[in-house]
């Protein structure tokens, strides 16, 4: 698929979330050195993704790739990076907003379990030099917040890349199943368009052990406008010319920060305390 996107031009692919792996987090793993098993040990590249390190330099492609991280010291994270044409790495992420639960529910069909296996990520929502740009990477559950886009919009990000594995069921709401579509690209439209950012927004898609996974992978101008989007729920390669200068038409306009933001009325949102009822 790098080869593919490389072949139509592009200079950066976004992997999905956990791209290396089954969305492992659906299962329940009572056994540590299992559990771990799942995950990628030290710094990148290993032996495991070396070849896709090589290829991309090969082709002079950047790439964004999404994996769980156990780190020297032993901490779990949900993680990406982007790595450039030259095959460094630019830029490092640790999905803020761990959605599902801490215990085994054994009611469900299939658990989410990553509030048990990974811890919140500790860099918060960076943004990098990268690809001619400033670009910013969140994962999955992160899209569905405002405050992850506001505060990469404040870092003037013109590029967030995002994988996301959003099952088709959602058992605590599954009046909400119908949904999963349209509010993966409400929510990912409407961080494009109130930071005046472009967005990719990649799924891991399709029936991955017998869970089925929404797809729509997208790519998203600073308008909110879908410009690009995946149109089966197998493996796809989509590609967009994008000008990041286009993030300007937004930014100088409806949502000039420094015109017309009133932060001293945003307090609560930085707030520690839970929101009262
Ligand atoms: N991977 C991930 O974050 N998935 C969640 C599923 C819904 S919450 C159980 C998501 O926000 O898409």
């Amino acid at each position: 698929m790098m080869r593919e996107a490389a072949g139509r031009g592009a200079g950066l692919v976004v992997f999905p979330e956990l791209a290396l792996t089954t969305f492992f987090p659906r299962w329940y793993i009572d056994d540590q050195a299992e559990l771990d098993g799942w995950f990628e040990r030290g710094a990148m590249p290993n032996e495991a993704t070396l070849p896709l390190f090589e290829t991309a330099k090969e082709l002079g492609i950047g790439f964004c790739l999404g994996y769980a991280e156990l780190t020297a010291d032993g901490h779990h994270f949900n993680t990406s990076i982007l790595v450039d044409g030259d095959g460094t790495i630019v830029g490092k992420y640790r999905k803020v907003h761990l959605p599902g639960h801490r215990e085994h529910e054994p009611e469900r069909p299939f658990q989410h379990l990553e509030k048990r296996y990974f811890e919140p990520g500790d860099y918060g929502f960076r943004t990098f030099d990268a690809f001619g740009g400033r670009l910013g990477m969140c994962i999955c559950n992160d899209r569905r917040w405002p405050e992850t886009w506001r505060v990469m919009g404040l870092q003037g990000v013109e590029m967030v890349a995002l994988g996301y594995n959003t099952p088709w069921h959602y058992p605590l709401a599954p009046e909400h199943d119908h949904l999963q579509n349209f509010h993966n690209h409400l929510s990912m439209q409407a961080g494009a368009y109130q930071n005046g950012t472009w967005v990719v927004g990649v799924a891991k898609c399709g029936v991955e052990e017998g869970c089925l996974m929404i797809g729509q992978s997208a790519i998203i101008a600073p308008t909110g406008e879908i410009v690009a989007m995946c149109s089966t729920l197998g493996d796809e390669v989509i590609t967009a010319v994008c000008d990041l200068d286009r993030c300007q038409e937004i930014r100088n306009n409806i949502f000039n920060f420094a015109l017309h933001r009133q932060p001293q009325h945003y307090q609560a949102i930085a707030d520690e305390e839970k929101p009262g009822g």
